[in-house]
């Protein structure tokens, strides 16, 4: 049982409420905006959609299961009919391989090496995912430790891929374009480091109230920010690479 005060109560609610909102809205956004790229590059927002959709679903589940879980300002952590940490792990498993087809996606390369880099990254990525489970929801620091490590194998390989082997294509692309993939890149590592931070919090000792509170909030943002700007971005590139390859804006 954690007992929030009534302040930290609503801010989580409103903080949930925001994540829901935030995915909902830039689902609807990136599938409206489809006709205002080339053909090519809308497999990249059609991604995007999904991303949020499916992210959006889960703030919903998140966000009752978190009333559900609550008597008054009391959450219970514990048992059943406790607050249900695991949807963010669901989320994760599906949302972060589509998220990294959504950057090959967009830079449409040619099929050879778009495709030998989706079976790098949409394994690893997975492998990540289901890796840190077993430490997040167990209490025991060896545990955690041991899983934490197994999974920032695979999560530095996704970086080395990103920045050394996605960095060679850089080159191919138009002026400005390579400025907006150097900025993605950078939202990218800056959103995707909260995650392994916010593991490591209770291996600090920071537990409470407040770390639960600080907790949901830095995912929620950290979500917001790798998932809805993170696609947003996507589309800024999609279209200026349109414009680059002769697509009129008013089309
Ligand atoms: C875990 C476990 C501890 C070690 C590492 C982790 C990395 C998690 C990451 C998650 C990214 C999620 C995204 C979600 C939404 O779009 C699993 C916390 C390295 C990088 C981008």
């Amino acid at each position: 049982m954690l007992e929030l005060t009534a302040n930290q109560w609503n801010t989580i609610y409103n903080v949930f409420s925001f994540g829901l909102i935030s995915m909902l809205a830039c689902t609807v956004y990136t599938l409206v905006s489809q006709s205002r790229v080339l053909p090519k590059y809308r497999n990249a927002l059609v991604l995007s959609s999904m991303v949020t959709f499916i992210a959006g679903y889960h703030y919903w589940r998140i966000f009752n299961s978190f009333s559900e879980s609550s008597d008054g300002y009391m959450v219970a952590t514990t048992g059943a009919g406790s607050f249900n940490e695991g949807y963010r792990y669901v989320d994760w498993l599906l949302t972060v391989p589509l998220l990294l087809v959504e950057v090959v996606a967009v830079l449409a390369l040619a099929k050879a090496a778009s495709s030998s880099l989706i079976t790098r990254l949409v394994p690893a990525s997975a492998a990540m995912i289901a890796l840190g489970y077993p430490g997040e929801i167990s209490a025991d620091d060896g545990t955690k430790i041991l899983w934490g490590v197994l999974s920032t194998i695979p999560f530095l390989y996704i970086l080395y891929v990103l920045f050394v082997e996605l960095g060679k294509s850089l080159d191919r692309q138009p002026a400005g374009v390579a400025a907006t993939i150097g900025r993605l890149r950078l939202l990218l590592i800056a959103t995707w480091g909260v995650y392994p931070i916010s593991y490591l919090f209770p291996l600090l000792g920071i537990t409470g109230t407040d770390a639960f509170m600080y907790r949901q909030i830095g995912y929620t943002v950290a979500d917001v920010l790798a998932k809805c700007v993170f696609g947003l971005t996507i589309y800024k590139i999609a279209k200026m690479k349109s414009a680059a390859e002769g697509m009129s804006e008013d089309k």
